[in-house]
Formats: C-alpha cells, structure tokens, sequence
C-alpha cells in the first residue's frame, strides 16, 4: 500500500510494514543473521548492488527495513537507518560527519553520553567541540570556525528542557556548509519535525517516546536526502551498530500507538505542571506548555504539543529532591523516559553524572534539579504521588 499520502495516525500504523506470503497481519520478524543465494552469481550481484536482495542482517534485514521504513515516513525523510541504542546512533551520526581535525558545536544540555563521548573518545582522533547554549543563536554564529563540520542540537534538551529554534539554527549552519543533525529523543516525530524545519538528519533514541514501552533500547538516524543516508548507511555498516530483527519487531509494535501514549501523557503532563507551578515548596519548574515558560512561544511555533517531560527544583536543593524521590511510590525511580509508567530521576548524580560539574552547571543542569516523565497512568493518581512525597519535604 502507498502510504506516502495518508494522515500521521495511519503512518504509525501502516508506513512500512508489509505482509508476508501467508497474509500475515503484522510485520514477520525475520530471525535471521544471513540470506542465501540463488546462485554465485546472484549473490555477486547482490554486492555489487545490481540485485536489491538481502545479504547479512548487520547490512540489511526485511524486519528492520521495515522499521527504517515506518520511521522516515513519519519524519518526512528520505530512509532511516536503525541502530541497537540511541547512543548507536549518536556516536554514528559523529563518525559519519566528523573526521581528524573537524571542529563541531553542540547544545551544551545534551543527554550526558553524547557530550561525554566527544570528550572521552572523539577528542583524541583531534575532534575539537564547543558546547554551548544553542538557544541564543548568536552562541552559533559566534562558535563557527572554518573547520565546523558539525551542527548537533537536542531540543528539548535533556535534562534542562531549553528549546533551540531548529529552523534559524538550520539557516545558519547552512550558510557555512554544516550539517544539522537533530536529536528528536524528547518529542517524537509526532510533536516536532526537524527536517521539516530544515535540518539534515533526525536522531532518535527509541528507547523512549516511539517504543514507548520500557522494553528495549534502540535508536534510529532519518536521512533527509539520499547522499546524507547513503553516507550514515555505509557508517552503520562498517562500526556494526546495526538493531537486532527482534528489537525491529516490538518497536513497530510500540510505535503504533505513539499519538494516543502522547495525547495522553502531554494533557496529563499540562495537569501535573500547573499543579507543581503553584505548590508553595516548588522553587522553580520548567514545562514548555506553561505561559511561564520562556520559551513558550518558540515551543507553540516549532512543537505541534508540548510532551509529557518536565523538570523543577524544590525548595531545599538537592536534599529535597531526595526527599521526593524517595517517597514516590506510583513514580519509578529510574533513568530512561517515554514509556507509558511515569519515572522520576536525579541528572546530576545519574543520567549527567560523566559530565564535569563546570560543565553541568554552565548547561543549567544544577545538583536540584528533578526530572520528571510523565506516563500514561490515572493523572489524579500521579498528582497525589507527588503531593504525597512533596508533604515530606
Ligand atoms: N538522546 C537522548 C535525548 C537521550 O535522552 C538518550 C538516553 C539518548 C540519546 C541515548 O539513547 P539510548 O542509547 O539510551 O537508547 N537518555 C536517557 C535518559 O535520560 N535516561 O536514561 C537514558
């Protein structure tokens, strides 16, 4: 079926997917590392690329292509390439657009990995980086050196929320020849679409909001053209990052219902910041849904909704927050996000513990700083979780 013209909600469903011979419903999983030829010389020809058939999962696989499928149909891109985690694709997108001596810029509240393995690993092939505030584009402009290869942003940044405006950031990387890549971890092609906005490629972890069921870790690169896919492909490839066919399976399974976990969890999301907004021991809280919230404007013109991901600080530091972790019971207390269970975590000493706490600080990420992932449970029973914890303050 061409899917290309059907609505986003009919996308999630049917983009991509086929069925097999026997008129299977779903997707089969193809549990397989290798595909036989039909002879030496169409297995010849499936190298050189005159035959499209399969070849060795690492290179392509009917169950994940058809993930790659769904997943660039949803983001407007050209293909997708699928990778075992989000840092997969993170640390691909780096290989394919980084070389020795190449200079990039990045928001400085990214996930603490993808700062920490420029600086652990990237670094020592001669990769220079600047880690900065991409909400004030002149922080761009003015980080901009002759050998910028590399325009990477994450809106909204985790853990800080910050919103970058994909759209004049893009311009402006393009005037120089950088190539944008978006990570779109916090919003899901259903709130936001970076290539639409004009950047080259769409990161995601999918992990979170598109498996959205806490059940596998796995990531994805969208390509907006064929060079930029061609080039991210050939990466994949070669470093071996490749997703497992099973893994391929319960994602397109978790990603079917991506626009009913979200509607679900934002409007609850909305219900939960207004609540902390006015809770005489929330010092500050940040949600781009709320009119307080900076950058609210930004969040209406380039998010179609404003997520379920909220962060705050309680009155009482880092203490505090303690106090409320430790006395969630409805809340996990547990790293990763999206999923349909609402978790609670602790970036500094956690998900930004590799970061240098110079470094956290200059990216907002202060020691009283609480995040929140809103899931899809009762919100009155979620509210009454948080106001249980917050008494014990
Ligand atoms: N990008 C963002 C924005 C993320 O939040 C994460 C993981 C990644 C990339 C990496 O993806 P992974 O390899 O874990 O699939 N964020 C996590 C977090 O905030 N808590 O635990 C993991």
């Amino acid at each position: 079926m061409d899917t290309k013209n059907l609505g986003f909600d009919s996308k999630l469903i049917h983009a991509g997917d086929f069925h097999d011979e026997y008129g299977s419903a779903v997707t089969p999983i193809y549990q397989t590392s290798t595909f036989s030829f039909k002879s030496a010389q169409h297995g010849a020809d499936c190298f050189s690329g005159k035959d499209k058939g399969y070849i060795y999962t690492r290179i392509g696989n009917p169950t994940i292509n058809a993930l790659e499928n769904k997943l660039a149909e949803l983001e407007n891109g050209y293909r997708g390439v699928a990778l075992a985690s989000g840092m997969a694709a993170v640390t691909t997108a780096y290989m394919t657009f980084l070389e020795k001596g190449a200079h990039m810029i990045s928001t400085g509240a990214v996930y603490g990995p993808s700062r920490a393995v420029i600086e652990s690993h990237f670094q020592k092939f001669g990769v220079e980086a600047t880690f900065t505030d991409t909400s004030v584009l002149e922080n761009i402009e003015n980080a901009i050196k002759p050998n910028t290869k590399l325009l990477y942003l994450e809106t909204p940044a985790n853990p800080t929320i910050q919103l970058t405006d994909i759209r004049r950031a893009s311009e402006i990387a393009h005037k120089h020849g950088i190539i944008v890549v978006v990570d779109n971890t916090f919003s899901s092609p259903y709130l936001q679409k970076p290539l639409d906005l004009g950047a080259d490629v769409a990161l995601h972890s999918l992990t979170k909001f598109i498996n959205g069921h806490a059940d596998i870790v796995g990531g994805a690169l969208i390509a907006k053209d064929e060079d930029v896919y061609n080039k991210i492909r050939k990466t994949m490839t070669y470093m071996g990052g490749n997703m497992d066919p099973h893994q391929a399976y319960l994602v397109i399974r978790g990603v079917k219902t991506l626009s009913l976990r979200i509607d679900r969890a934002q409007e609850s999301a909305m219900k939960v910041a207004r609540y902390l907004e006015n809770h005489p021991k929330i010092e500050w809280i940040k949600y781009p849904g709320l009119e307080s919230f900076e950058q609210h404007e930004l969040a209406k013109e380039q998010m179609t909704g404003f997520g379920s991901m909220i962060s705050f600080g309680v009155k009482g530091g880092h203490r505090a927050g303690e106090i409320i972790m430790d006395n969630v019971h409805l809340a996990t207390l547990a790293v990763s996000l999206g999923g349909v269970e609402t978790l609670i975590q602790h970036p500094s000493s956690m998900t930004h513990a590799a970061v240098s706490k110079e470094d956290k600080l200059a990216a907002g990420i202060t020691d009283g700083l609480v995040r929140f992932s809103v899931g899809i449970e009762d919100v009155n029973d979620i509210i009454a979780d948080l106001d249980h914890a917050l008494a014990m303050v």
